[in-house]
């Protein structure tokens, strides 16, 4: 079967399930949110990685219903969690161009069923979207953050620094969350150059009122970097790799 057939038929089958990789708050050391991270596995193949899917499913037009699943899967596990009786997480879910583009979704609207369908308060839901995205249509994307925000729910910028933008959008985006990509983070303490633009970006996006996430901190000496220049929460293997549901509701029982 092609994949693309196969992705089809996953999606009925319920092959996918959701990771969730914690998101830790400086200086608190608590977890207070999650990032949800979709996974695949498939009764054949096995496991098949987002990078070899993920494409596809753009390509095909398939990530619209995914994409649904996901938000809808984050929402309700969030919610679950919060009615077990942990201090409410913010979970975070990755969208897509084709989800963000309200020719093809009316994302505010799926937000909005969501929300309710599942009863979990907007305050604890979080979007990121990458540069890239955010720069196919500029103008649009304006508007379309501009409503997502008045619901309430947060707003991040993933891969910050790689992607293309100009400096002048950060101005004009309404977001909430700058996430400085990893490429820079996996080079620190030592590199010089991504020392400096690492400071550069936490300084520039704190007079901006925004909050910073790093993600992919691997090594304590990256995390000591981090907090020492006031990064507001991190992400990454040194504290822990994304987790299945059942993992992650374990980590919060230990009370990491
Ligand atoms: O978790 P991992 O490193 O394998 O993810 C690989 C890529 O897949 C990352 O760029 C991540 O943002 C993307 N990805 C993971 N889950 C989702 C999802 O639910 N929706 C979208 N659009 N991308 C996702
Ligand atoms: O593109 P996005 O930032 O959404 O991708 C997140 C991806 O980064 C996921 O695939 C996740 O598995 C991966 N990831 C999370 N933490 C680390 C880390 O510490 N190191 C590396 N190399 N990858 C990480
Ligand atoms: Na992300
Ligand atoms: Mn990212």
């Amino acid at each position: 079967l092609l994949l693309e057939q196969e992705l089809r038929q996953g999606i009925e089958r319920g092959e996918f399930q959701l990771y969730y990789q914690p998101k830790v708050n400086m200086p608190t050391g608590q977890i207070d949110g999650a990032e949800a991270l979709i996974r695949w596995f498939h009764p054949k193949r096995g496991f098949v990685s987002p990078g070899d899917f993920i494409p596809l499913a753009e390509k095909t037009g398939l990530i619209v219903p995914l994409g649904e699943w996901v938000l809808r899967s984050a929402c309700t596990q969030a919610r679950v969690w919060q009615d077990a009786g942990f201090s409410p997480l913010r979970v975070a879910v990755n969208l897509s161009g084709h989800q963000f583009n309200e020719n093809e979704v009316d994302l505010n609207g799926l937000v909005v069923d969501i929300l309710k369908e599942t009863g979990l308060n907007s305050s604890y839901l979080e979007l990121e979207l990458t540069e890239s995205i955010l720069m196919e249509n500029p103008q649009a994307a304006i508007a379309t953050l501009h409503k997502l925000k008045s619901l309430g729910i947060r707003i991040s910028i993933d891969d910050f620094g790689t992607g293309y933008s100009s400096l002048s959008y950060l101005s004009q985006f309404p977001f909430d969350v700058l996430k400085i990509d990893r490429s820079f983070i996996c080079q620190l303490p030592e590199d010089d150059k991504n020392r400096a633009i690492t400071i550069a970006i936490l300084q520039m996006a704190h007079r901006l009122n925004l909050k910073i996430v790093a993600e992919g901190v691997e090594t304590k000496s990256q995390l000591m970097f981090l907090e020492e220049h006031q990064c507001d929460e991190i992400q990454g293997y040194w504290f822990s790799p994304p987790l299945s549901a059942k993992d992650f509701s374990d980590l919060l029982h230990s009370g990491k």
